[in-house]
């Protein structure tokens, strides 16, 4: 259809939104403020996103709670009252639906509705939005607040669908309550989820079998109640702590250390990795601003976390075999804990180094590896997820000339800012690849890309702008840039999924953004700031401009 030629249809909603996590949560409220229609589709049948899914026992969050929440809010912020200093994932789950009842923002939520697929259509500049329910809506900016952490890794040993006992995904928990209670157990994974599991599955199973591929550096979480004169003092100073936040490197209230591991002699080192490990929490890997960057340093904090497991686990064939060795500590995500190295003490708790006895076959009665089969009831797989692109690209998105995303995304993600991508018009990523994001607090990240995106609709809005998609090669340069960041730190060290190593057959190419979200907000200001550089701007034809 030529524009002009005949009367285009009117999009149904000025926006759509795809996920009701924390992103598109705080979307839908910003676009209502824009005026804009909108309408968000969540495959769950609530809201939370990753809280929705991941309720696995164990499940909290590694972030602070007072740090892990909207700050766009100052009634908001200071009306909840967070119980712990980690939030348990019902806790998070019920502020999150306390959210939406403040914002009412249910109403405009299908729930229960994945969307399967999302077309542009260059004559109308309008996407079509094909639903699980088999309905298309036509939206005129396609929101992706899909997560980073939402596609769950079914690992791909073989018979793991023969398993005939209980099997279990971290990231897709039932949401009927489990005990595993008099059972024996197999785990397989020791990322986050598996050590925010562990202690508390081997508290109820009769034995639990653990299968560790890779050994992980875990810093405990010091967990507690927390403190109403702490809160009262983080309540009155809020604008300042959530201002410190957005212009640090990791978007947490205590920036990185901004020393040198090797300014200070080896007995202050020391003192700091103690004052960080009995603190608790990710600040461990910000206690010199090195540690990422320089092998020297970061071996320092490494063997300073192998002492304490050394420490920790009273046998030491097994404290050996938990000890990380294979990459530089920080270089995969630090995990943190509450009591995982002391559950090996447990004797219902045997750990299989899966590196000198390979898992073979998942059977239909438990894991058999190279050595004999354990029988278990029941099976967690705590193995992770396709993470940044698994799930964008698991929809079937086209842009212009029917591009596909999952083709252009096939050697890697390639995106502007992580905010969007060359050849889709009108679609914005929140925490896409290219971002911040996972390196950082979630929530500094989510707030600032919606922001971002509700500032620059405002703009469109008002300069009568059609469509706006990244300029290919300010994407190219980019793309090049999030790598070349990565690669002057230690990050090709370690097989994460931040590079999507975890797994078989995609691309290894760093995907977030490793310069920091207060060095990232200048930029996206910036851009902004200049009308938006890097971006195509194009109007509408005066006789096309019906739907702006
Ligand atoms: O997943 P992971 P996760 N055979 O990918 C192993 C966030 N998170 O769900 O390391 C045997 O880290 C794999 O082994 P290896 C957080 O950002 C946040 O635990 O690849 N093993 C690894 O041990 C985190 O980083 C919170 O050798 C296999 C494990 O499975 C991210 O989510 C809480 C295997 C997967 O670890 C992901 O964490 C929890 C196979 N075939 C998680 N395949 C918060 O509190 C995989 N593995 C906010």
């Amino acid at each position: 259809m030529t524009p002009g030629s005949t009367k285009v249809a009117e999009p149904e909603f000025d926006a759509l939104v795809v996920g009701a996590g924390f992103a598109g949560m705080y979307m839908l409220h910003r676009l209502r403020k824009l005026g804009m229609t909108a309408r968000v589709f969540e495959a769950g049948d609530g809201v939370g996103g990753t809280w929705f899914w991941n309720r696995y026992p164990g499940a909290r969050c590694d972030t602070e709670s007072v740090e892990y929440s909207y700050s766009f809010s100052d009634e908001i912020q200071q009306k909840w009252e967070w119980s712990e200093r980690y939030p348990t994932q019902p806790e998070i789950l019920r502020y999150a639906n306390w959210v939406a009842e403040q914002l009412d923002l249910k109403r405009d939520i299908l729930f229960s509705t994945r969307v399967n697929a999302a077309h542009f259509d260059e004559a109308s500049s309008q996407w079509t939005v094909t639903t699980s329910d088999g309905s298309t809506t036509r939206c005129r900016f396609l929101i992706m607040a899909t997560g980073c952490l939402s596609t769950a890794n079914l690992p791909d040993i073989p018979g793991v669908e023969t398993f005939a006992g209980s099997r279990f995904h971290t990231g897709n928990w039932p949401h009927e309550p489990f005990s595993f209670e008099g059972q024996v157990v197999g785990i397989i994974g020791t990322g986050s989820s598996a050590i925010q599991s562990i202690p508390i599955v081997a508290s109820q199973a009769k034995h639990l079998y653990i299968f560790q591929r890779t050994a992980n550096y875990s810093v405990p979480a010091h967990n507690g109640p927390l403190e109403p004169e702490r809160l009262d003092e983080i309540k009155t100073n809020y604008h300042d702590y959530r201002h410190r936040a957005r212009h640090s490197r990791r978007g947490y209230f205590e920036d990185t250390n901004p020393v040198s591991a090797h300014q200070v002699s080896e007995d202050e080192r020391r003192r700091e990795f103690e004052r960080r490990w009995q603190f608790g929490g990710l600040g461990f890997i910000a206690s010199y601003n090195d540690l990422l960057s320089d092998e020297a340093a970061n071996e320092h904090a490494a063997e300073f976390v192998r002492n304490r497991i050394r420490e920790i686990v009273e046998d030491p064939e097994t404290a050996e075999k938990l000890v990380p060795y294979s990459y530089p500590i920080g270089t995969k995500r630090l995990c943190i804990d509450s009591g995982y190295y002391e559950t090996f003490n447990q004797p219902n708790v045997t750990l299989i180094d899966a590196r000198d006895e390979p898992i073979v076959e998942v059977t239909e009665r438990g894991i058999r590896t190279s050595e004999t089969e354990y029988n278990v009831d029941s099976l967690i797989l705590a193995t992770g997820f396709d993470a940044m692109t698994g799930t964008l690209k698991r929809i079937d998105i086209r842009g212009r000339n029917g591009l596909e995303l999952r083709s252009y995304w096939e050697d890697g993600p390639v995106s502007y800012l992580g905010l969007g991508v060359s050849g889709f018009p009108n679609m914005f990523t929140i925490t896409g690849p290219g971002s911040p994001s996972v390196l950082s607090n979630m929530m500094v990240s989510i707030e600032q890309h919606v922001e971002w995106i509700a500032d620059c609709l405002e703009y469109l809005q008002a300069n009568s702008i059609e469509t706006i998609e990244p300029d290919a090669e300010a994407e190219a340069e980019w793309t090049r840039h999030v790598i070349e960041v990565a690669d002057g730190m230690l990050f090709s060290k370690g097989n994460s999924w931040w590079k999507g190593a975890n797994i078989e057959g995609k691309p290894t190419v760093f995907m977030p953004y490793a310069g920091g979200v207060g060095r990232y907000r200048s930029i996206c200001d910036d851009v902004a700031a200049n009308s938006y550089s890097g971006f195509d701007l194009s109007k509408a034809p005066a006789s096309a401009s019906s739907t702006s």
